[in-house]
């Protein structure tokens, strides 16, 4: 049976476990802290959880690095925990999405642990296992986290690939067996009840198997012409779908880096793809050849034109999903907006644009609050695998601590990570001991308990906007037209659907635009309180009425 299409007309609030709430003073985040939360998740409003991976794993990656699918994290609780977890947010009509991650497993994981002990044990192929060539790796692919995307074995002589951490060894997907164990464990959670799926880096289970060096020193080249859209890409999903998906009422979201606007229809195949693909267009657009520390300016025009492109993408099949910040980049509010001068006004104004563009919204916890980057003192203050090996790779450049900081703070994945912040109490009322990760030192002023029940705060405009969204049918699924492309600080568009056609005003600047409104025009809902019309202060967000 396909999945109903629920999602495109829901919102998810992105849950990072590990940072979200500790309820047994651990300093680490857990399910019964969600648990403990649950009524303030039921009132954002939002429709669907998305939970970052809480299966056992070693933690060398965040928990992208799994060594029992069946099995939840010791520190995050246990099975019983997740039962209720799920049966909470279902009472509350709140759905949940899981992150599976299946382009690999951790190097503790049994599979591995076999694989690695001769050439000719039976899960040897549940890896990719080459020979290495004029005395170094099979060839010259970087990994995601620095160095060398192969790792030496001397047991067997071989060298296995990990696209991301050497232990995240990369499973085999040619590999029918290896899929077939796929499947079962999918089934497994599909079976619990869970109503959808994150698949993490979909986009790379079938890779250049053939593995010839890469050509480009551009990293973002290298993802999508040898490591992501393989050759049997399509096929891999059609079998899931057919052998799994397709008896579950589930909603299928694949992560694609290195998709792109022409091929990411194949990955949403309405029979035989996936429901959603998050893209990076927008993601990779600051980042330089060099990747993530690397980064370099950008525009609002850019940023406008990659809006535009994926839409018209996926306006052909499929369905889109907007994202402005998650896990794995820094904060929205200090990436895109102004988290100084025009915090609030500019926290709010990407609230707006992410919950009034076609696609279904994806908002990370603490961003309905405006919360911002942190600052690392100095590298031992990550908790970030890729911020730790993009230091070792920048050393071996000459590259001194504070310039890499710099960069680091600017778009390392430790922004993102940091506890939530629930009261200006210590830890932020994460937790009562000094949790695993610094808090932001803002804690005290960005908080839920001061924004609570507060008119003009963020968390209460984020949650007038969703129900704003839940109220127009043509904000979730009415057609997008944008207008100034050619503006560096105004981003305008219309949405419309049948009789009904919205106009979204976006001042991404912090100075005063003119805009001639049309004559009837309906203010739903903006940012600041009323003012002139045809005027747009500093990080104003309008949207109007203007059905016919
Ligand atoms: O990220 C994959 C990915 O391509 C990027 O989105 C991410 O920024 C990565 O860190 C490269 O910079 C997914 C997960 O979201 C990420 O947390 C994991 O580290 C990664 O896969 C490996 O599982
Ligand atoms: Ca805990």
């Amino acid at each position: 049976m396909n999945s109903s299409d629920w999602y495109k007309h829901s919102v998810v609030y992105q849950i990072y476990p590990r940072s979200f709430k500790d309820s047994n003073g651990d300093g680490v985040g857990d399910l019964q802290g969600i648990i403990s939360k649950i009524d303030y998740i039921k009132s954002l409003g939002v429709d669907a959880v998305w939970l970052n991976p809480i299966y056992k794993s070693p933690n060398d990656d965040g928990g992208y690095d799994i060594s029992d699918y069946y099995a939840i994290q010791p520190e995050f609780g246990t099975m019983a925990d997740f039962d209720e977890l799920l049966a909470k947010l279902h009472e509350r009509g709140i759905k949940l999405i899981m992150d599976l991650v299946l382009n690999h497993s951790s190097d503790e994981h049994p599979w591995f642990e076999q694989s690695k002990k001769s050439k000719d044990n039976p899960y040897r192929d549940y890896y990719f296992w080459r020979d290495g060539t004029n005395g170094g790796p099979p060839n010259n692919w970087p990994s995601f986290f620095g160095g060398s995307a192969w790792e030496k074995d001397e047991a067997t002589n071989q060298y296995y690939l990990h696209l991301f951490s050497r232990k995240q060894p990369d499973l085999n997907w040619e590999n029918p067996r290896l899929r077939e164990e796929v499947n079962l464990l999918m089934k497994f959670w599909l079976d619990k009840g869970v109503d959808g799926l994150r698949l993490d880096v979909i986009s790379a289970i079938s890779k250049r198997t053939d593995f010839p060096n890469t050509d480009t020193n551009d990293f973002n080249e290298t993802i999508r012409k040898y490591y992501a859209n393989g050759p049997r890409l399509k096929e891999f999903i059609a079998e899931a779908r057919a052998k799994v998906w397709n008896y579950y009422n589930v909603m299928t979201v694949g992560e694609g880096p290195g998709i792109t606007p022409q091929n990411a229809v194949d990955y949403l195949d309405e029979k035989n793809g996936l429901n959603m693909i998050f893209h990076f267009g927008h993601m990779f657009m600051d980042q330089g050849p060099g990747g993530r520390f690397d980064p370099i300016p950008w525009s609002l025009k850019d940023f406008k034109q990659i809006f535009k492109t994926w839409d018209d993408a996926f306006a052909k099949q499929g369905w889109g999903s907007v994202f402005l910040g998650n896990h794995d980049f820094p904060r929205m509010v200090s990436r895109w907006g102004n988290d100084k001068e025009y915090w609030e006004a500019s926290s709010k104004l990407l609230i707006t644009l992410l919950l009034s563009m076609r696609g279904t919204p994806f908002i990370f916890q603490g961003d309905e609050i405006g919360m911002t980057n942190t600052t690392l003192r100095s590298v031992a203050d990550s908790r970030d695998i890729e911020t730790h090996n993009g230091w070792e790779v920048a050393q071996k450049k000459g590259m001194d601590e504070n310039t890499f900081l710099k960069r680091a703070n600017q778009s390392g994945r430790d922004n993102a990570r940091t506890p939530m912040q629930w009261t200006s109490g210590p830890f932020g009322g994460f937790s009562q001991v000094e949790p695993w990760m610094a808090t932001n030192e803002n804690a005290s002023n960005i908080n839920v308990e001061n924004q609570s029940n507060t008119a003009h705060s963020i968390l209460y405009y984020f949650q007038e906007m969703v129900k704003v969204r839940h109220q127009h049918k043509v904000l979730s699924v009415g057609t997008y037209h944008p207008i100034t492309d050619g503006s560096e600080e105004l981003f305008a568009f219309w949405r419309k659907l049948n009789q009904q056609q919205m106009l979204v005003l976006l001042n991404f600047s912090d100075g005063i635009l003119k805009f001639q409104v049309p004559a009837g025009a309906k203010k739903v809902i903006g940012n600041y309180e009323s003012g002139m019309v045809n005027e747009l202060r500093p990080w104003e967000a309008i949207v109007y009425d203007c059905s016919v």
